[in-house]
């Protein structure tokens, strides 16, 4: 073992640097995800925001929020103007291909100009515009610019009508606010439908007036039995307001006839042994039904669905229909060929899991199944589709967002396997499923199920960078499919995933751009020493901790403030987990165990931490908790 045996140098040296960013290289007209249809860069031409600058829009909603956006990190005033703006954006003049969803993007060295048809178009060509811009102006906070985008012309419109994200609020809670959050984040990559699964076993998310214990008994706990919650009506309501302000359509699902615990825990009569049973943390599946024999359970859903169409402006309600194995088939049937023509007659077309699509299960007007197999055929789908259903795509060995990435994830399920980044873009939702052609499929959308995403940065963790993956498999034509080319362009995101304190998972896939390195050995040291004996380090050394508990390597980190995620790279001549306990600003935010042994002195190994910094200097200490062993520290990366 590699230990320093004498005196503990004691290495006080100041030498508090900190890094300098790397300059940011200027972004390519096409370095944008989803990536779009037709890129013409115009050589040697950029575009400099300016601080007298002014924007036009035809669309009052979508000037103003280009405007708030482009104020906030600019600092520039960006006065709405109703003559032709700096940046104008149009609902005249467009390509007639960019279609009800597309927009054509002109950048001049004076100018830039967005055409669309519709508002969407507008606010779909506003997301590029965001991208092409460096990543700073994703700030919260005035930053110092330059503020250039690439010249040249885009014309760009989606593959796919649906290209959608779900959260499950029923097994977690999350908040108005998370949801918001997420709405935010997942508007950038042209998202434009947001299903909400608010009722499962663990939980009922939404207030019904008319019965009011689903609310209050049923969304009284979650997974893990904390204390869960729920939306009131009003709430809800701004939820599909706010996503409607980042053109996305909310897909409101309650799961029938399983996975209901909550509701039987709430009203007994919806049980056929009239008993309810006790409310469920746990995370099993298949075991809860209603009982699809009684005229209550009718008046019951009907009554649900009847208040949850009233809020409700987008053209879906999603009944679940998944895992029904305490439901008969026979019985199964039986129900949804009552519920479904419930939906219709409240002027919505049925969305369901694609287990709808079952034999015996009658056709609905506009009815969507949402695969979520990890096969490449399903007889349910096939069945539906030939019935006129349309398809939207989520398989779960594909596109759920709750699967590990690798087996080493903390975080998630691996059920359906694991998924990096390069598995998840790796198919073609088009010609996914054997016997369903390309034109039955609606689109894609990327599930996160929450039995073990407790909290935003948990989302944000697993959402990204794969849901960027799904947005593009579901926009981008396939013509344009070629991992090595998207993880490129992804790489570029992560910079902007930095400044928008998005704590995503560096994908080893990925080459993510370094923004600051912190090397160890430039670093405040106490009882440890530098060392320079073992390969592979950068720098000019690393750090070998003093063979004393509570020796530190102490990095100084200048940050605009917000949740962001740092990179420690190390190395123990262990095969257990013990190095260092670490802390940010005197709060410890990893302990020890959580460092994985990594068996050599040489061999090197990354952790990254999903932290929140403040404005400022921020103080990052990685403390030795063993007396002997290790560990040896690289770097700190930002
Ligand atoms: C399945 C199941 C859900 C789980 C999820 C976890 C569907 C449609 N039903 O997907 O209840 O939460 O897996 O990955």
């Amino acid at each position: 073992m590699f230990s320093r045996l004498a005196a503990v140098l004691v290495l006080l040296a100041g030498l508090l640097v900190v890094a300098e960013p790397q300059a940011a290289t200027a972004a390519a007209l096409g370095d944008v995800v989803p990536v779009p249809v037709s890129v013409q860069p115009a050589s040697g031409v950029t575009f400099t925001l300016a601080s007298g600058a002014t924007i036009s829009s035809d669309d009052t909603s979508t000037g103003d929020y280009l405007a708030a956006l482009l104020r906030r990190s600019t600092g520039y005033a960006l006065p709405i103007t109703s003559s032709a703006g700096t940046i104008a954006l149009l609902l005249s003049g467009a390509d007639p291909n960019v279609g009800s969803q597309g927009y054509q993007l002109d950048v001049t060295a004076t100018s830039v100009t967005i055409r669309a048809q519709t508002a969407t178009g507008l606010f779909n060509g506003v997301q590029t515009l965001r991208q092409l811009l460096p990543p700073a102006i994703e700030s919260a906070t005035v930053r110092p610019g330059p503020w250039t985008v690439p010249g040249g012309r885009i014309v760009d419109y989606p593959r796919f009508a649906y290209r959608g994200a779900m959260l499950d609020v029923a097994r977690h809670f999350h908040s108005v606010a998370t949801i918001k959050n997420y709405i935010d984040r997942i508007a950038l990559y042209k998202i434009n439908y947001l299903h909400l699964h608010l009722s499962d076993d663990q939980g009922w998310r939404i207030v019904i007036d008319a019965w009011p214990r689903l609310a209050t008994v049923g969304g009284s706990t979650q997974v893990g039995g904390g204390a869960g919650g729920y939306y009131t009506k009003a709430q809800y309501q701004d939820i599909v307001a706010y996503a409607a302000s980042r053109q996305i359509t909310i897909v409101p699902e309650i799961d029938m006839p399983g996975h209901t615990n909550a509701a039987l825990a709430s009203y007994a009569e919806l049980n056929c042994n009239g008993t309810a049973p006790p409310l469920y943390t746990g995370t099993d599946v298949g075991f809860s039904t209603l009982c699809t024999t009684k005229e209550v359970v009718y008046t019951f859903v009907s009554g649900v669905l009847g208040e949850l169409a009233a809020l409700t402006p987008g053209p879906y309600l999603h009944l679940g229909g998944d895992e029904a194995s305490a439901t008969s088939a026979s019985q199964y049937a039986a129900f949804l060929n009552r519920v479904q023509p419930m939906i219709t007659g409240l002027g919505k077309a049925v969305m369901g899991w694609h287990n709808i699509g079952a034999s015996g299960v009658n056709a609905s007007a506009g009815r969507v199944v949402q695969f979520w197999g990890t096969t490449t055929s399903d007889s349910s789908v096939t069945n539906a589709v030939s019935q006129g259903a349309k398809v939207v795509m989520s398989p779960a060995n594909k596109a759920y967002l709750d699967m590990k990435y690798t087996s080493s994830t903390t975080l998630g399920q691996s059920w359906a396997g694991f998924i990096e980044v390069q598995t998840a873009y790796g198919w073609n939702p088009g010609a996914y499923l054997s016997g369903v052609a390309s034109s039955a499929i609606l689109g894609v959308e990327a599930p996160l199920w929450t039995e073990t995403i407790v909290t935003e940065d948990n989302i944000e963790f697993m959402a990204f960078p794969r849901l960027p993956a799904i947005a593009e498999l579901g926009w981008s034509p396939w013509s344009t499919h070629d991992w090595n080319a998207f993880k490129a362009r992804l790489a570029q995101q992560g910079p902007r995933w930095d400044v928008m304190g998005i704590a995503y998972y560096h994908s080893p896939q990925v080459s993510w751009p370094v923004t600051n390195r912190y090397e160890a050995e430039s670093a405040t040291l106490s009882q440890a020493a530098v060392a320079t004996n073992h390969t592979g380090f950068s720098g000019s050394g690393f750090v070998d901790y003093a063979n004393v508990t509570g020796s530190y390597v102490q990095w100084s980190v200048t940050s605009p403030g917000g949740a962001t995620s740092l990179k420690i790279r190390y190395a123990n001549g262990t095969t257990t987990n013990r190095p260092m306990d670490v802390f940010v600003n005197g709060t410890k935010v990893v302990s020890a165990t959580s460092f994985n042994g990594t068996g050599n002195w040489d061999t090197w190994a990354t952790k990254t931490l999903s932290v929140t910094l403040t404005a400022g200097t921020n103080t990052i200490r990685a403390v030795a908790t063993t007396a002997n062993g290790g560990p040896n520290v690289d770097y700190l990366e930002t």
